[in-house]
C-alpha cells in the first residue's frame, strides 16, 4: 500500500513539473491553421490569406509588430493592403491576377504575451487558362463528327451503281449508236452507187 501510494505521488509530481516546464514554451501564441494552408496546391487564384494562431494576437492598433508578405518566384509581393488582425486570425487581401507557381507567406505577429513571433510557409497555384483551352477542344470535335460521317453513306450509294450500270449501259449505247452509224453508211454507199 505504501508503495503504491509512493508511485503514485511520484507519477503525480513528474506530470505538475511536465506541467510547469511546458507553461512557458506555450504562452507563445503558435500558427494553428491557414488559408491557403501550407504546401496546398491551387487551381484558382486566392483573394487572401487567413492564418489563425492558437491565441488573441495584440492589434495593430496595440503593436505595429504585425506583418505579411505573399512572394511569387520574381520575388513580387502580392498583399494588396495591410494585415487586419482579429481575435486570433490575421486576414490579408491579395491583389489579382496571381500568375501560376510557387508562392511564399512570410509573417510577423504579436503574442498575447506581447513577444513577436514569425514563420514562413509556402503554396503554390495551377490555375487552368479557361477561355482559349475550351473553345480549342470543342470546335475540332464538332467539325470532326460530320466530315467522318457524312461522307461514308454518300460514296457507297453512288460507287455501287456506278460500278455495275453505267458499264452495260453505255457499252448498250455504243453498240446501238455504233450500229446506227453503220447502218447509215451503208444507206449512204448504197444511194451513191
Ligand atoms: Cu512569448
Amino acid at each position: 500500500m505504501f508503495r503504491i501510494r509512493t508511485v503514485l505521488a511520484t507519477a503525480a509530481v513528474a506530470v505538475v513539473a511536465g506541467l510547469a516546464i511546458a507553461a512557458p514554451a506555450s504562452a507563445h501564441d503558435e500558427l494553428v491553421s491557414s488559408s491557403p494552408a501550407a504546401d496546398e496546391q491551387l487551381t484558382t487564384a486566392p483573394e487572401q490569406i487567413t492564418l489563425t494562431f492558437s491565441n488573441n494576437l495584440l492589434s495593430l492598433e496595440e503593436n505595429s509588430g504585425t506583418a505579411m508578405t505573399v512572394e511569387d518566384e520574381s520575388g513580387q509581393d502580392w498583399v494588396a493592403e495591410a494585415p487586419v488582425v482579429q481575435g486570433d486570425t490575421v486576414t490579408v487581401p491579395l491583389k489579382a491576377d496571381m500568375p501560376n507557381g510557387a508562392y511564399l507567406v512570410t509573417w510577423k505577429v504579436v503574442s498575447s504575451d506581447g513577444h513577436p513571433t514569425s514563420g514562413e510557409y509556402s503554396f503554390s497555384l495551377a490555375a487552368a487558362e479557361v477561355a482559349p483551352t475550351e473553345t480549342a477542344t470543342t470546335a475540332p470535335v464538332e467539325t470532326a463528327a460530320p466530315e467522318t460521317e457524312t461522307p461514308e453513306p454518300v460514296v457507297t450509294p453512288i460507287s455501287a451503281p456506278a460500278d455495275e450500270t453505267p458499264w452495260p449501259l453505255l457499252i448498250g449505247l455504243g453498240v446501238v449508236v455504233l450500229a446506227a452509224v453503220v447502218t447509215f453508211i451503208v444507206i449512204l454507199v448504197r444511194k451513191r452507187r
